[in-house]
């Protein structure tokens, strides 16, 4: 069997999410770098891989694939290892959920508008623009609610086992956590505070930090 190729930049939450899901499933992979925001552009052998010019792709034993929850799903459904997804089907529901609502509503908001926004353009040099962080403040209060309420007793997001929900917002909270609002915001949810307690101190978790 080949090896499993996963193509990005660890400052990707999505490319860490697929990393996660790689290494709690110890499979054997490689990251091949590809940097999504090189003044170049991407060359067109990824976007072969990827037509829609995002990070990550992957590939396995001819298998080509794009769209993290995919990806994420394929893993663990393909290789042997610790079973990332609950067996009960009301609990298999709320992880596709969970996962949708942090792709619809929650990466945008919590990492372009109030992440992005907070931390990364002024250590740019480039003024933060208040009134986008204002504007997404209700929509990331809205997130945060809706996955205390979906979140069940134990310290993962699902209970007592590590989920494929948990692996997709933890990368999320990564970056939303760095800005003050975003710290200020978790303190209402105390549930949400200690799951990132669990969550931040996994190995895999540890070991996917960005570098840059
Ligand atoms: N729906 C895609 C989203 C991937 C995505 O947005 N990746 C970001 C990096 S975290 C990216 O490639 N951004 C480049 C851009 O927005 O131009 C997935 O699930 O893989």
């Amino acid at each position: 069997m080949s090896r499993a190729k996963l193509y990005g930049a660890d400052y990707s939450v999505y490319v860490r999410i697929a990393r996660l899901a790689l290494i709690e499933k110890n499979v054997d992979h490689e990251l091949i770098p590809v940097d999504v925001f090189s003044p170049e552009g991407l060359p067109s052998w990824y976007l072969a891989l990827n037509p829609f010019g995002r990070i990550p792709a992957f590939e396995y034993d001819g298998l080509v694939l794009y769209e993290t929850a995919a990806i994420a799903r394929y893993i663990d459904e393909a290789f042997q290892g610790r079973w990332l997804q609950p067996d009960d089907p009301r609990a298999r529901a709320a992880m596709n959920q969970i996962v949708g609502l942090l792709d619809s509503y929650a990466y945008r908001t919590l990492v372009w508008d109030i992440y992005v926004e907070r931390v990364s353009r002024p250590r740019e040099g480039t003024p933060s623009d208040e009134g986008r962080i204002a504007a997404a403040l209700p929509l990331a209060e809205t997130c945060l609610a809706a996955l205390d309420g979906l979140k069940r007793p134990g310290p993962f997001l699902l209970g007592e086992r590590l989920t494929l929900a948990d692996l997709h917002a933890a990368p999320i909270f990564a970056y939303f956590l760095k800005a003050p609002e975003g710290r200020q915001m978790l303190t209402r949810f105390p549930q949400l505070a200690r799951w990132w307690g669990a969550v931040s101190e996994l190995p895999s978790f540890t070991a996917t930090e960005p570098t840059g």
